[in-house]
């Protein structure tokens, strides 16, 4: 879908856009300048005069160019698009953007990673935040969801705490984006209710290979109402069309240093190169009187609906097509609230959601400084806003008339209150009763159940890539005792997974005892903990990458190693049966000099061996040509070009040999297993091209990255 020529939001920003083409230097008063290159001096050796109201204004602003960043999520990437509706949803709610078929709402999406400040590395392993701003008709609707589809806590009061123990630790700010230190695992430890986050924030989906390339979900149950007033549960889901797909840790370590704006500049350069990300929005439906029919409590933001028990339906796509203007001025800007809501959905009582129900505008104002954050041109909705509201800092709308209070007859009673048959929000008729008690349902204190389904739904590599996980984030750990509670909280997941990661950490295997374990005796942990529960779904399908989609190779990025003397045809046949599916190919030669081709053309390459990593790419080809690769080959580029190979073969990345390449092939950790490999092809191939096409689409062979690690 291309960028809409008349998405109202944009042609909202336009009236704030401006551009300094051909324009004159001006103050902020308009005033021209004549010289913004010296200060006003009293004598052209003298010192500056006060009297110099250019100068005075340019450093004032500049001083106070800073905001302070998001308490959490700092670092974001963000991008227009527009969300379309493919099946109504009248049946069950009525907000407009959701029942009228077809109807293209304008949205803007932030990604983000959540510990780390504004300018840590992407791949930290992290949680990663998908807000989206729908600007309906109604109103702007944030879903303000994750990559993840549950949470480390089951109630907001814990929110602070969590934060802070992830965080850099508070005496010396050590360590940036990272989980692995001693304050995280201790919260977790004393924390039985993360246990299933954990299983998820320790697997791979914590180092995608792409914004693009992974879920999102609302986390909560939410409320949908139709226009009869029945309500349903609903949780809300993004599946990307290009498959859910991550990076090895050793990658993302890797990536961190090569290029640590790796995710930031994926989903910039996909944009730009028109490969618009796309996800299919789904949701699960439960009608309000089903609320009781799981193994778990709907308002537990710790659980999943498995989806073979509600199967997810889908409903509409999701396209992001436009790259910010100016990033501060949107991504920065941009504020997301679960309570910006419109009539058809509603909260659930949730105590995780409540919580965030009021922390989201109190972030703001301490982030964007003024209760007229509304006003800023990407926050603005697309319904003009008419209240009694008024004043402020930097108020921007200039309200007319005496009045604003309300009732008023000054005014003639406006702005009137809206009935509900004209969209006025009211909200669902909940009959709530109850003490006022300061304390937990029992239906959460079940903390293990679903934290076995994850691991248990996890395919062999996947499985390891979690043990690993955290055994490395464990080993930064440096008091025993909390190891040791955590290796006790994994027994309850799976007694292999505590033995493994006990086995490498140094302690034993204890399951925590946990009335009788090691906490502090008033500890109300105690009571917050159930006995070993078995999840009614055993294994679901969804919750592995094994089984994502697979079938294509769009916007992957293989790089061609090549030198003077490649075979043109070759390259050129090949590059082209790539790009045809979709795939984006960079050449990569020993310097930055053009390379002549042995038909005395020339190609220009993008990176060279020095300035790139194989960990940049999806896949390597190692073009064909007697004189290139006897220049790869010379001891300058020999170590260069067989690191490109062994790091992709140790990633499990596919690999292309054209012909001529024997010695580097030779050479390189890849030769001995070919025969057993399906992401290594060679000139022997009988279709080379439909073979490393499908490799690539399988994104990694992790099947064999035992293998493949033991030859590197
Ligand atoms: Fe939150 C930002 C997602 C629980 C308090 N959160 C923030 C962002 C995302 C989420 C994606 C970034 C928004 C942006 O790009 O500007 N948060 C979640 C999810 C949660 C969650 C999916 C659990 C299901 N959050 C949560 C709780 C609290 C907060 C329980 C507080 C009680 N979150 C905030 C915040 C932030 C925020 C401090 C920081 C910046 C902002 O709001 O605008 O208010």
């Amino acid at each position: 879908m291309k960028p809409e020529e008349h998405n109202e939001k944009a042609d909202q920003l336009k009236q704030h856009s401006t551009s300094n083409e051909n324009k004159k230097l001006t103050t902020n008063q308009g005033l021209k300048i004549n010289n913004n290159q010296d200060s006003l001096k009293a004598g052209d050796r003298g010192p500056s005069l006060l009297e110099d109201f250019i100068l005075r204004e340019k450093i004032t602003h500049f001083d106070h160019e800073r905001i302070p960043e998001r308490v959490v999520h700092a670092r974001g990437s963000g991008a227009h698009g527009v969300f379309k509706l493919t099946r109504s949803l009248a049946k069950y709610t009525k907000a407009k953007f959701l029942t009228e078929l077809g109807k293209e709402t304008p949205v803007f999406v932030r990604f983000s990673t959540v510990a780390g400040s504004k300018g840590s590395t992407d791949l930290a392993r992290d949680v990663r935040g998908f807000a989206i701003k729908f600007y309906t008709e109604e109103g702007n609707y944030d879903l303000v969801a994750n990559n993840m589809p549950v949470f480390f806590i089951q109630d907001a009061i814990k929110f602070p705490d969590l934060i802070h123990a992830v965080k850099p630790e508070p005496d010396n700010e050590i360590p940036q984006a990272a989980s692995a230190h001693d304050t995280f695992w201790d919260f977790i430890s004393l924390m039985p209710e993360s246990m299933h986050m954990i299983m998820w924030l320790m697997s791979d989906r914590a180092i995608p290979r792409s914004l693009r390339m992974m879920e999102g979900f609302g986390v909560h149950s939410f409320k949908f109402i139709n226009e009869e007033g029945k309500v349903h549960f609903v949780k809300f889901h993004f599946k990307p069309k290009l498959g859910v797909h991550s990076v090895a840790w050793n990658e993302a370590q890797t990536i961190s240093g090569v290029d640590p704006d790796f995710h930031k500049r994926d989903l910039w350069e996909a944009i730009e190169n028109g490969d618009y990300p796309e996800w299919d929005f789904g949701v699960q439906l439960i009608p309000e009187e089903d609320e009781d029919r799981f193994d778990f409590d709907l308002l537990d933001p710790t659980k999943i609906v498995p989806e073979e028990e509600v199967p997810v339906e889908i409903v509409g796509t999701l396209t992001l097509n436009k790259n910010p203007d100016n990033f501060f001025a949107e991504t920065e800007q941009v504020a997301f609230h679960p309570g910006h809501i419109v009539p058809g959905i509603d909260f659930t009582n949730d105590p995780l959601l409540q919580g965030r129900l009021f922390s989201y505008t109190d972030t703001q104002l301490s982030r964007l400084g003024s209760p007229n954050f509304h006003e800023i041109p990407i926050n603005r909705s697309l319904n003009t806003v008419h209240n009694n509201q008024r004043d402020g800092h930097m108020r921007q709308q200039i309200v007319k008339g005496k009045s604003s209070y309300d009732p008023n007859s000054i005014g003639g009673g406006c702005p009137f209150q809206a009935m509900m048959s004209e969209g006025g929000f009211v909200s669902q008729e909940e009959r709530v009763s109850g003490a006022k008690i300061r304390e937990r349902s029992k239906s959460f204190v079940d903390h293990y159940s679903q934290a076995k389904l994850f691991y248990n739904s996890q395919s062999t590599p996947e499985k390891e890539h979690l043990q690993n996980a955290l055994i490395f984030e464990l080993s930064k750990v440096t008091l025993p005792s909390v190891r040791e509670r955590v290796v006790g909280q994994l027994a309850y997941v799976d007694m292999f997974l505590a033995w493994r990661v006990a086995e490498k950490l140094g302690v034993e295997v204890k399951k925590l005892d946990w009335p009788n374990q090691s906490l502090p005796a008033d500890s109300n942990i105690v009571e917050l903990q159930s006995e070993e529960r078995e999840p009614k779904t055993k294994v679901s399908e969804a919750l592995s990458m094994k089984n994502t989609v697979k079938n294509t190779i769009k916007s992957r990025k293989i790089g061609f190693i090549m030198a003077s003397g490649v075979h043109h045809k070759e390259v050129n046949d090949l590059k082209t049966k790539l790009e045809a599916e979709g795939a984006r190919v960079e050449f990569i030669a020993p310097s930055l000099a053009k390379v002549r081709t042995d038909d005395g053309s020339e190609l220009t390459p993008k990176h060279s061996l020095t300035s790139t990593a194989s960990v940049c790419f999806d896949a390597l080809v190692i073009c064909s040509g007697e004189d290139s690769v006897k220049e790869l080959i010379v001891p300058e580029n020999k170590h260069l070009v067989l690191h490109f190979i062994n790091e992709a073969y140790k990633h499990c990345k596919a690999l292309y040999f054209g012909s001529d390449t024997e010695p580097l092939y030779h050479n390189s950790n890849v030769a001995s297993k070919k025969h057993e490999d399906p992401g290594i092809i060679t000139w022997e191939d009988d279709t080379p091209t439909d073979l490393f096409i499908n490799a690539i689409a399988q994104h990694r062979v992790w099947d064999l990255e035992i293998e493949r690690n033991a030859q590197s």
